[in-house]
C-alpha cells in the first residue's frame, strides 16, 4: 500500500499494516530510487531530502554514548562505528557455516550471494528471482545452514506469495539436490515473517506470521491449528521432516505439533544469544507498539499475546493473562518507528563494552541501540542505519547491520 507497483519491491519488508499509509511511504519510495540508482553513484547512498525522511545512513558515523533512555542504571554502551563491507541488492538476511569464513547473505531479490573478504562473489549461491513473489514483505526473506554446515535452508515466497522453506545440499560452496521441505499457502500478501535460525539443540526454528491484513482478521495468532503466527521447530532432514518428541504442543488435539512458540504477529527477526541459547524476537506491532521478546533457552509453548496484545498492551482485550509480555516495547508515534528489527546479542572480542547487550533497531526510524544484559531498557543509540532490514552475525560472534538500501555494514570500535 505504500507504495505504486513498480516500485514496491524497493519498500519496507515488514511493514507494519495494511491499509494504513503513514508519511513514511514517501521517503521510503524516495530512498528507494536512491538505492536504484546506487550501482552508479557508490557511496552516496542516503535518503532524498523529503522534509520527513529517516535518517539517513551514516556509514563509518560515530554515536556518542551516554543516551540512554533506559533508564535502568546500567553503564552505557560503547561507542560503535558502522564500517561498510560490502553492498548488495536488497539484503535482508545472513548466515554463517560451520567451517567456512564466507558470509552467506539473502538479497530479498531472489539471490542468495557469497561474500568473502568483502567480496561479493559474482555468482549467486541460489537464483530464485524468477521465482519469487515482489510485495513488500515477499521475496527471499531467510537462509540458515544446517549445523553440519552440509545443508542450506531457504524461506521465501513464490508468484502466488505463498511460502516455501527449502533445502539444497551444499558442498564445495554449490547448492544441489533442491527439495522443499515444507509450504504454506498465505492469504495476505504481508506478514509472512521469514527467519530461519538454527537453535543450540540442532533443531530448525521457522519465522510465521499471522498471515495479514491488519489486526489478524483470521484470529491465526492465537489459534494452535495454523502455524500461522507462530514459530516452528522442527528436524528438516529427511522427507518428510521431523517434529522433535518434546515439542509443546505434541499429542494436543487440534494442535499442529511444529509449533514451538505462538501469540506471534510478524515475528521478522529472531535470534538465538550464542552463549546462553536464549531466544530474542523482534515482532512487529500494528498501529501502536513495536515490541522485543525474550525466551529462556528451551522455554517452548509459550504465548506472546498477538492479538490479544500488543506490546504489554491490550489489543482486542488480551488483560495479559497465560501471555508473556515482551522484555522491550516502543511506540510507533515516536521519531518515525515502524517496524522492529532484532537483533543479536553481543558475543564477539572486538567491541568489550558491548558484551551481553542485545543489539537492534527500527526499519524506518533507522536508530540501532544496544539494551542493557539482563535487564530491561531500550538501552543506549549505537547509531544509525538507512532501511536497517536485519543483523547478521558472523563466526567470531562480530556483528553485521544489513541495509535495504544495499549497504551491509560491520560493527567496529568506534574512536575514544
Ligand atoms: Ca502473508
Ligand atoms: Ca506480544
Amino acid at each position: 500500500m505504500q507504495a505504486t507497483n513498480h516500485r514496491r519491491l524497493r519498500t519496507v519488508p515488514i511493514s507494519r499494516r495494511t491499509g494504513r499509509r503513514t508519511g513514511w511511504g514517501l521517503a521510503l519510495l524516495s530512498a528507494a530510487l536512491v538505492a536504484c540508482s546506487s550501482a552508479e553513484t557508490a557511496g552516496s547512498a542516503g535518503v532524498a531530502d523529503s522534509g520527513s525522511a529517516p535518517p539517513a545512513a551514516s556509514p563509518a558515523v560515530t554515536a556518542s554514548p551516554g543516551e540512554s533512555d533506559g533508564g535502568t542504571g546500567a553503564e552505557t554502551a560503547p561507542k560503535v562505528r558502522f564500517t561498510e563491507f560490502a553492498r548488495l541488492d536488497m539484503p535482508v538476511a545472513m548466515a554463517v557455516r560451520k567451517g567456512d569464513p564466507t558470509l552467506y547473505i539473502a538479497e530479498q531479490t531472489g539471490r542468495l550471494r557469497a561474500v568473502k573478504d568483502g567480496k561479493v562473489a559474482e555468482e549467486p549461491v541460489v537464483d530464485l528471482s524468477g521465482e519469487i513473489s515482489k510485495g513488500n514483505e515477499q521475496g527471499l526473506l531467510g537462509v540458515a545452514f544446517h549445523p553440519d554446515g552440509d545443508f542450506l535452508y531457504l524461506d521465501w515466497t513464490d508468484r502466488e506469495g505463498h511460502t516455501h522453506l527449502t533445502e539444497w545440499a551444499f558442498s564445495g560452496g554449490k547448492a544441489t539436490g533442491r527439495r522443499d521441505v515444507l509450504t504454506q499457502r498465505q492469504p495476505y500478501a504481508n506478514h509472512n515473517g521469514g527467519q530461519l535460525a538454527f537453535g543450540p539443540d540442532g533443531y530448525l526454528y521457522i519465522a510465521f506470521g499471522d498471515g495479514g491484513s491488519g489486526g489478524d482478521p483470521q484470529g491465526n495468532g492465537q489459534k494452535l491449528d495454523t502455524w500461522l503466527g507462530k514459530i516452528l521447530r522442527i528436524d528438516p532432514r529427511g522427507t518428510p521432516y521431523k517434529v522433535p518428541r518434546d515439542n509443546p504442543f505434541v499429542g494436543r488435539q487440534g494442535a499442529r505439533p511444529e509449533i514451538w512458540s505462538y501469540g506471534l504477529r510478524n515475528p521478522w527477526r529472531f535470534t538465538f544469544d550464542a552463549k546462553t541459547g536464549d531466544m530474542w524476537i523482534g515482532d512487529v506491532g500494528q498501529n501502536a507498539w513495536e515490541e522485543v521478546d525474550f525466551e529462556p533457552k528451551g522455554e517452548g509453548g509459550r504465548n506472546y499475546g498477538w492479538n490479544r496484545r500488543e506490546g504489554a498492551h491490550p489489543f482486542e482485550g488480551g488483560d495479559g493473562d497465560g501471555t508473556v509480555d515482551p522484555v522491550i516495547d516502543y511506540p510507533l508515534g515516536e521519531g518515525g518507528n515502524c517496524s522492529v528489527i532484532a537483533g543479536y546479542v553481543y558475543r564477539g572480542e572486538k567491541i568489550p563494552g558491548l558484551e551481553g547487550r542485545f543489539v537492534y533497531g527500527d526499519f524506518c526510524a533507522g536508530w540501532v541501540k544496544a539494551a542493557p544484559p539482563g535487564g530491561k531498557g531500550r538501552g543506549d543509540d549505537l547509531g544509525t542505519v538507512e532501511q536497517l532490514s536485519s543483523f547478521g552475525q558472523d563466526r567470531d560472534g562480530e556483528l553485521y547491520a544489513l541495509s535495504l538500501s544495499g549497504p551491509v555494514y560491520r560493527l567496529e570500535p568506534g574512536a575514544g
